[in-house]
């Protein structure tokens, strides 16, 4: 009690004496991301940023901006009037969507939630087995089809995803140092989370005899890192790994991911993935509220280029914390999924997070029937609203009959989706 009293009164004095200034909001270096207006960096406007006290941190050529970290929010107003500035916003961050309770719209504050069971005999998990992926088995495996998980990375040795794991890339910048010096090891796409690679077996951990089976097991895997540790990360570097996806022949993108803020840059960088052939399937959220009249759906999730996926438990039921809203397109399970994780072993969770990948893997199941055989050439000849289109008509109606905000169109059948 002493002590405490003691630390509340140094405490008092240190401020009394003011030596520490009190940071506020408006003081703080802000990151922004800097959209400009032409369509070749204009040399001109970051002289102009960098006379504001602006450092440019990289380009984002998919949304032709530009991350800077501006040395307070009120630079914002000038950056605006530089000539070539189209608009400011800023460099939110985004949470990998896994569900934990007490926990949801906030920061993830562990990596996990089960303790790790050990390896035994292959078993079909009830999700995979429920959206009926072993029966679409005799027509499709996915086989070839490049899926890019953008999320906390892939474990690079796990027995269950080696096979089909063909590469990766990391945007996560290190966490220390000056923001201007930190510069992402391309290579360092390891899961240091546990929550990519548990994504990335729903897509397609291998049909072999241990673990678990993926919706695709012959799908190609890809390890987009752009959440940290914690599982967050910046706008910016998910724009990155978007445009990573477009750039390397990517047919599926899954985001486990979300945000509740809307951004403008986001919104076109998955439209232009669209355009360019991208399949773009994103968890629709752990925020619901069990009220269809109230929106809940995040960000990708929400935009109309990006297949929003809410989650479903082993009675076909909504859990109340999966998001509803007119944008939900598919359901698909999300309780209790048992999958990977990156201590090679495997772990059970819950989120819209894993509903996502099991639509995603369904998607690379219908891609192989519509295109044929994959091969690393394969270029995006086909039309990604194809792939909705299937996904859609062959879902299973559940909830309120037709559509609705709970399921949207149902629960995504791969059988039915690859006989279409
Ligand atoms: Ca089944
Ligand atoms: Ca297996
Ligand atoms: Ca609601
Ligand atoms: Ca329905």
């Amino acid at each position: 009690m002493v002590g405490l009293l003691l630390a509340m009164v140094s405490l008092g004095a240190t401020v009394a004496r003011g030596q520490k200034p009190a940071v506020t909001a408006s003081s703080r270096p802000f990151r922004s991301i800097v959209i400009l207006e032409d369509h070749s960096l204009n040399n001109e406007a970051v002289d102009a940023l960098e006379n504001l006290g602006g450092r440019v941190l990289k380009e984002l050529p998919l949304v032709n901006g530009l991350v800077v970290l501006l040395p307070s929010e009120a630079a914002v107003p000038e950056v605006e009037a530089v000539a070539g500035v189209a608009r400011v916003e800023p460099d939110i961050r985004v949470f990998a969507l896994h569900h934990r309770p007490g926990h949801d719209g906030g920061p993830p504050s562990d990596n996990g939630d089960t303790d790790p069971e050990p390896e035994e005999e292959q078993t079909l998990e009830w999700g995979v087995d429920r959206i009926d992926a072993e029966l679409a088995w005799a027509t499709s495996t996915g086989q070839g089809v490049a899926v890019a998980v953008i999320d906390t990375g892939i474990d690079k040795d796990h027995p269950d995803l080696t096979d089909n794991l063909s590469g990766g890339i990391n945007f996560v910048a290190p966490s220390t140092g000056p923001p201007w010096q930190r510069v992402a090891d391309p290579d360092n796409w390891d899961d240091d989370n546990g929550h990519g690679t548990h994504v990335a077996g729903i897509v397609g951990a291998s049909n072999n005899q241990i673990g678990v089976i993926g919706t695709a097991p012959q799908s190609n895997l890809w390890a987009v890192k752009v959440l940290d540790k914690n599982g967050s990360g910046f706008l910016s570097d998910v724009i990155d790994g978007i445009n990573w996806s477009v750039n390397n022949n990517i047919a599926v993108i899954n985001m486990s991911l979300g945000t509740s803020s809307d951004s403008t840059a986001l919104n076109e960088a998955v439209d232009a993935a669209y355009q360019a052939g991208v399949v773009l399937v994103a968890a629709a959220g752990n925020s619901g509220d069990g009220d269809p009249s109230t929106n809940e759906v995040l960000y990708p999730a929400k935009y109309d280029s990006v297949v929003a996926v809410a989650a479903t438990d082993k009675s076909d039921g909504t859990p109340s914390w999966s998001s509803e809203g007119e944008q939900v397109e598919l359901a698909a399970p999300g309780v209790e999924i048992r999958s990977t994780w990156n201590d090679g072993s495997y772990h059970t969770i819950s989120g819209t997070s894993m509903a996502s990948p099991h639509a995603a893997g369904t998607a690379a199941l219908v891609l192989t029937t519509l295109v044929g055989t994959f091969d690393a050439d394969a270029d995006g000849s086909w039309d990604p609203a194809e792939v909705r289109a299937a996904l859609q008509a062959t879902a299973e109606d559940l909830g309120p009959a037709g559509f609705d905000n709970f399921y949207g169109h149902g629960l995504v059948d791969a059988e039915q989706a690859v006989a279409e």
